[in-house]
């Protein structure tokens, strides 16, 4: 208090500062109430919501703001069909190309491309998908997309698609002697297996064309021209959901620990699907034992050493991959053996059981790797990362009693047995 004051002013100034002190004093008891409050409301519902904490992330808003994108390159490659493509061959000479890019923020990029095989009616869906992926992830890395199609894409699906992703896009026609059923199929034989299976209500069973999508991607869609040029992959479908932030860089992630194939969701196939699948492998390990890699994944396959499959596979709508793996002499001898048996239409291979048998005979189970970071959701069945605090810092929308991991049809605890072992 100042000197100055006349004497019978000090009293009534040292009640007013009071008065103040201690109105000012209640109002930031209030504050911090309130404050408290809306913190403890907030940190309950980042608990409880998985949603509300994807969409209150600090780190969504990071992603938002950082590293501006480059320009657009839209390349319609939609006919570019001729290109020779069939197990067996060479793969394309990739010459000239760094192995790794740099990407749109400036960083080190890996080789690698974002694909989707797709269907023009299943644009809705598709654009769900990519947005997502753009969201979780992309906004990152900028890298390119890829979609290809046995029929041209429209302009609307191109249009719309195109505005969706801030990268390069491209849309690529799949050459018809890699997606039609081969005219050396027995038709009549087909014919009968497919009347079988839907009489046996095996799911797709009676369909031709989901014949011919398995058979594409068991062997074909990364000799397609629009893939030839990229060393990874993301497989993406229409329909599906990401349910974390992927801030890191999967491929160069890849890269880095040699390994060469990546899955969320391990399952088991249905028999119908496969009756003769295991004798056409075992045929050819014993024609080719020298491709059977050292440490391999068979105990994951295999209960009894190699007998019989115990039809545990990897989830392949969700894969990052080495496409050199797939266009190598050995994986392409083993598709071609498996082509040559006609099983991909006699039968109902998928291409989820071809891949995951190349993968698991043919690389060392070092080299495949569980993205347990990646929440994944391919109807019906979801991955969401098993710790809490993986899943506080990916910003995942998704919680651990959704995850397929604990159904008794996943093969997870299988995998990590023979991890372990
Ligand atoms: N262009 C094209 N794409 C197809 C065709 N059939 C399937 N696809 C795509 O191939 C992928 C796998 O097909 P899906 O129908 O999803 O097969 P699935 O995942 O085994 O079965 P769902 O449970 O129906 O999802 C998806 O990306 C589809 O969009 C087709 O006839 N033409
Ligand atoms: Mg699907």
């Amino acid at each position: 208090m100042s000197s100055w004051l006349p004497i019978h002013c000090r009293e009534c100034y040292s009640r007013t500062i009071w008065h103040r002190t201690y109105r000012i004093n209640r109002t930031l008891l209030w504050m911090a109430l309130a404050m408290t409050f809306l913190f403890s409301l907030h940190s309950l519902l980042r608990h409880l919501k998985p949603d509300y904490a994807h969409i209150t992330s600090v780190s969504r808003y990071r992603i938002h703001f950082q590293w501006p994108l480059g320009n657009q390159t839209n390349v319609d490659l939609t006919n570019a069909t001729t290109f020779p493509s069939h197990p067996g061959t060479a793969p394309a000479s990739t010459e000239g190309l760094s192995e790794y890019e740099l990407g749109s923020n400036g960083t080190r990029r890996a080789n690698a491309v974002l694909l989707m095989l797709v269907r023009n009616s299943e644009l809705e869906g598709a654009l769900r998908s990519v947005t997502q992926l753009e969201d979780r992830f992309n906004h990152l890395f900028g890298y390119p997309w890829v979609f290809l199609n046995e029929v041209p894409f429209t302009d609307e699906f191109k249009e719309k698609m195109s505005a969706a992703i801030a990268g390069p896009v491209s849309f690529g026609l799949i050459p018809k002697e890699d997606w039609y059923q081969p005219g050396w199929i027995d038709e009549e034989k087909a014919a009968a297996s497919r009347a079988q299976m839907e009489a046996n209500n095996v799911v797709y069973g009676g369909s031709v064309s989901y014949r011919n999508m398995c058979r594409f991607n068991s062997g074909f869609f990364y000799r397609h021209p629009l893939a030839q040029r990229y060393k990874w992959y993301w497989r993406v479908e229409p329909g599906v959901s990401f349910h974390c932030d992927t801030d890191y860089d999967p491929f160069l992630f890849m890269e880095e620990h040699d390994k060469v194939y990546g899955f969320t969701i391990s399952l088991q196939e249905w028999p119908p699907t496969v009756p003769t699948l295991w004798d056409a492998v075992k045929e050819y390990i014993a024609a080719n034992p020298q491709h059977v890699a050292p440490n391999n994944s068979m105990a994951f396959l295999s209960d009894d050493g190699g007998n019989s499959y115990n039809m545990c596979h990897f989830w392949s709508n969700f894969e990052i991959a080495n496409m050199e793996f797939w266009r190598g002499e050995v994986y392409s001898k083993f598709f071609e053996h498996l082509e040559s048996k006609g099983g991909f239409y006699y039968e109902r291979w998928g291409d989820a059981p071809v891949h995951s048998i190349g993968a698991a005979l043919f690389a060392r189970k070092d080299q495949i790797h569980f993205f347990d970071d990646i929440g994944y959701q391919h109807p019906p069945f979801m991955h969401c990362p098993r710790l809490h605090s993986v899943r506080q810092e990916r910003n995942c929308s998704c919680t651990q009693y959704q995850s397929f991991d604990n159904n008794m049809y996943s093969c997870l605890r299988k995998w990590e047995q023979v991890v372990r072992s």
